[in-house]
């Protein structure tokens, strides 16, 4: 450990000390060269997580940590993709406990900070794609949701897996609402249980080297890359092993419209736009939406026997 000296003590340091995800190891980052040179470009927060990097075999190009960081849907806090980040600035994560129950042979209930200690931390690029029609790649960095799951030890009962975002009226404005919100809290998602192990899903708690913030879902949510955006269910409190098909959040709210599955594929418009096309955000020219979001080769064989135009 190199001493410091009081002069090198700025603000920036103490701020970063007092976060308890320092305990993690920040003296050793390893980024990509890409994500280097990005974070010199763009003027990224400090990194503050150890993991393995990811080698972006299909050069990816990276989206801006700013136009991941200021353009988000998280209705808990607003409709409004660029009003997220400022409502969610002061939401709180630090004391955030997980709990994993249900149809397991053993529940548990843990920090996420020892969650993020148990887990190897990876970097995954991947693409992103909102059923709305817009797109981004993000350096995630998480760990496979299969690893806990693994753990956790599934009965054979458990056929389904079933994640829900917090319910706190004071942490998020949405929720106070009551019968007025815009949708119904909390916010659930689910995947079978071939998907939640498929090595492509993530429990992501960070992104561009460092903790998530806040409007992306910290401290811990789930990335999905090859389905719509809303099956990344964010700030996730609980995951439960089940038998039966869950409801998602979108699914009841308007089940024409929203599936299960849904599965990212150009072929399936939603009912009121296409989805042959996609806007990525930065770029003023679209580009075609790959079935699966590309990920054909890693998810495809899931739905070989599946009529992807009746599963939504
Ligand atoms: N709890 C919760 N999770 C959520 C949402 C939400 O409103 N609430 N929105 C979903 C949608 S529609 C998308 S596109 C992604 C957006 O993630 P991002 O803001 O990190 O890009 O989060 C998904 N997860
Ligand atoms: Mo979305």
């Amino acid at each position: 450990m190199q001493q410091l000296n009081h002069k090198d003590i700025t603000p920036e340091i103490l701020f970063n000390q007092r976060r308890s995800f320092l305990k993690l190891g920040a003296a050793s980052v390893v980024a990509s060269s890409t994500v280097i040179e990005l974070m010199a470009k763009e003027n990224i927060p400090p990194a503050n997580l150890t993991f393995k990097k990811d080698l972006n075999r299909d050069h990816l190009e990276l989206n801006t940590f700013k136009q991941i960081t200021s353009y988000n849907n998280f209705y808990e806090f607003t409709t409004s993709k660029k009003g997220v980040k400022s409502l969610a600035k002061d939401m709180n994560t630090e004391a955030w406990t997980i709990t994993i129950d249900g149809l397991v042979e053993k529940p548990l209930t843990l920090d996420v900070k020892e969650l993020m200690k148990k887990y190897a931390l990876e970097e995954r690029i991947y693409r992103f794609r909102c059923v709305e029609g817009w797109a981004m790649v993000v350096p995630w960095i998480g760990f496979e949701l299969q690893k806990l799951i693994k753990d956790v030890k599934p009965l054979k009962s458990a056929k389904y897996v079933q994640f829900w975002t917090k319910y706190d009226e004071e942490m998020f404005p949405d929720q106070r609402r009551g019968i007025f919100a815009t949708l119904t809290y909390p916010y659930t998602e689910g995947l079978r249980m071939d998907e939640a192990l498929n090595p492509l899903t993530l429990l992501a708690v960070g992104l561009y080297g460092k903790t998530l913030e806040n409007q992306n879902g910290a401290p811990i949510r789930l990335v999905v890359p090859w389905k719509y955006g809303f099956k990344s269910i964010k700030s996730i409190d609980r995951i439960s092993f089940i038998d039966k098909q869950p409801l998602n959040t979108w699914q009841k709210e308007n089940p024409k419209e929203f599936g299960f599955y849904a599965n990212v594929n150009p072929e399936v418009d939603h009912p009121r736009w296409s989805q042959k096309t996609e806007r990525v955000l930065g770029k003023f020219v679209k580009q075609r939406t790959l079935l699966f979001n590309g990920y054909e080769k890693e998810v495809g064989h899931m739905y070989r026997d599946m009529d992807l135009r009746k599963e939504i």
